[in-house]
């Protein structure tokens, strides 16, 4: 019963149509004409000069480039552990199969402009990519116009940081419909991941098929579950950190203490006046998608944090790591007074894009699996497949698809191996 925001991503698709069409048919020369209409940028060339990435990183001011190093590395080593090794399974005598783990060739990331400027995005999207092992990786983010149409200067400077030189100025819908059809500036790519705008939503639900995609990522989301020995200033303060994302963000919590949660509504009033987006943020807690639960006791306060499949979840109970590890569906948990899921958003090492608006039931965050595929590579011997040929014709005729079978029985002279002839 818990609602979320409307978003009306089936709406916007209408819109985007065209846009992606005019991109599949005229390339570069459309993606910068939707640039100037949407950015109000005129852009020479939709790539961004290799020697502007080096500017960027030049001018950055050290306390974020230290920062973003730290947020590299604790993120790297922890993808680094997602890496997967290839499995062979003997299955019979002669018969294996095996499963490959192989990248996905090419990659388009998305980052987004405007109000939303993440380069801490710009790592949790490059970084699993490289740890998969994907040779071939672009960026593209919207131009900005006080920025002489190139993207933001921390977006290319993190791209610096990361090793990235292939970094394009578009974004929208037209971003998306680059990447998925190519144009003469920008070769298309097999996947393209990274949140975005109502507008990158659709044209990933209108290309997918044409280009892979990972998650429409909806609006933030934290879900609190909390009990009386909660801290309400740390329950307020990590509320309105993910308020503070967008109007349409969710801030929602969970609790068995009447106490606790008339103390949070108050460090909330207290809070968000002394904060600098106190109107977005006002906005988002006061939004159908925001609440306060109160609950019998913590059975109950899980059940309702396991329905809703939130984005963000933190447990600030007593005995937090038990109680979390009862959770079955949020994007990332985050276990007790010391990890809020702003060090999530920017240095845990975990990683942020993760599923929205109930998806975290049926999907996972982005991850080193993200950008591999599977293969499965299957052999066998002689002498395995006719011990397998009975079967397989018993299940081709229950199909009525003898020829299935038949291209087992030719390799025998017709003949069912095993099976008395006519
Ligand atoms: N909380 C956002 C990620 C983010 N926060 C980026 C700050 N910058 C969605 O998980
Ligand atoms: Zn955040």
């Amino acid at each position: 019963m818990l609602p979320r925001a409307e978003l009306d991503v089936e709406a916007a698709l209408e819109k985007v149509r065209p846009i992606c069409e005019d991109v599949r048919h005229r390339g570069a020369e459309a993606v910068r004409e939707h640039t100037r209409a949407f950015d109000g940028v005129e852009l020479a060339s939709t790539r961004v000069p290799v020697a502007k990435i080096g500017e960027a990183l030049a001018a950055l001011d050290p306390a974020v480039r230290d920062a973003l190093e730290e947020a590299i590395r604790r993120t790297r080593i922890v993808h680094r552990d997602q890496r997967r090794t290839d499995t062979t399974t003997q299955v019979v005598r002669g018969g294996t199969v095996s499963e490959r783990w192989v990248p996905v060739d090419r990659v388009g990331l998305y980052v987004p402009g405007g109000r939303a400027v993440y380069p801490s995005s710009v790592v949790m999207n490059v970084v699993p990519a490289q740890e998969a092992g994907v040779r071939s990786l672009a960026v593209t983010s919207p131009p900005q116009r006080e920025f002489g149409g190139l993207p933001h200067p921390t977006i290319l400077a993190a791209c610096a940081l990361l090793g990235v030189d292939e970094v394009y100025a578009a974004g929208g819908a037209q971003a998306i419909a680059m990447f998925a059809y190519g144009t003469e500036e920008c070769p298309r790519a097999d996947l393209v991941t990274g949140p975005g705008n109502i507008w990158v939503a659709a044209a990933k639900r209108l290309l997918k098929g044409v280009i892979g995609i990972d998650s429409e990522a909806g609006p933030t989301e934290i879900a609190i579950l909390a009990d009386a020995t909660a801290d309400p200033v740390h329950v307020a303060a990590d509320l309105i950190s993910q308020a503070e994302h967008d109007t349409l963000a969710a801030a929602v919590l969970v609790t068995d203490s009447a106490e606790l949660a008339a103390a949070v509504e108050t460090e909330l009033a207290a809070q968000v006046a002394r904060t600098k987006h106190t109107e977005r943020i006002t906005e988002a807690l006061a939004g159908r998608q925001s609440g306060i639960v109160l609950v019998d006791d913590l059975d109950a306060g899980l059940m309702i944090v396991d329905a809703y499949a939130a984005e963000h979840l933190e447990i600030q109970t007593a005995g937090a790591r038990a109680v979390a590890a009862r959770v079955r569906n949020a994007g990332a948990v985050f276990i007790g007074a010391h990890a809020p899921v702003s060090l999530g958003d920017y240095l845990a090492g975990s990683n942020h894009v993760l599923p929205t608006g109930g998806c975290a039931c049926h999907s996972s965050g982005l991850s080193v699996q993200s950008f591999l595929r599977g293969i499965h590579v299957v052999e066998y011997d002689e002498p395995a497949l006719a011990e397998a040929t009975a079967r397989v014709v018993a299940l081709a005729e229950a199909e009525d698809l003898p020829a299935h079978g038949a291209a087992l029985k030719a390799r025998f002279g017709w003949e069912i191996p095993g099976r008395e002839g006519p």
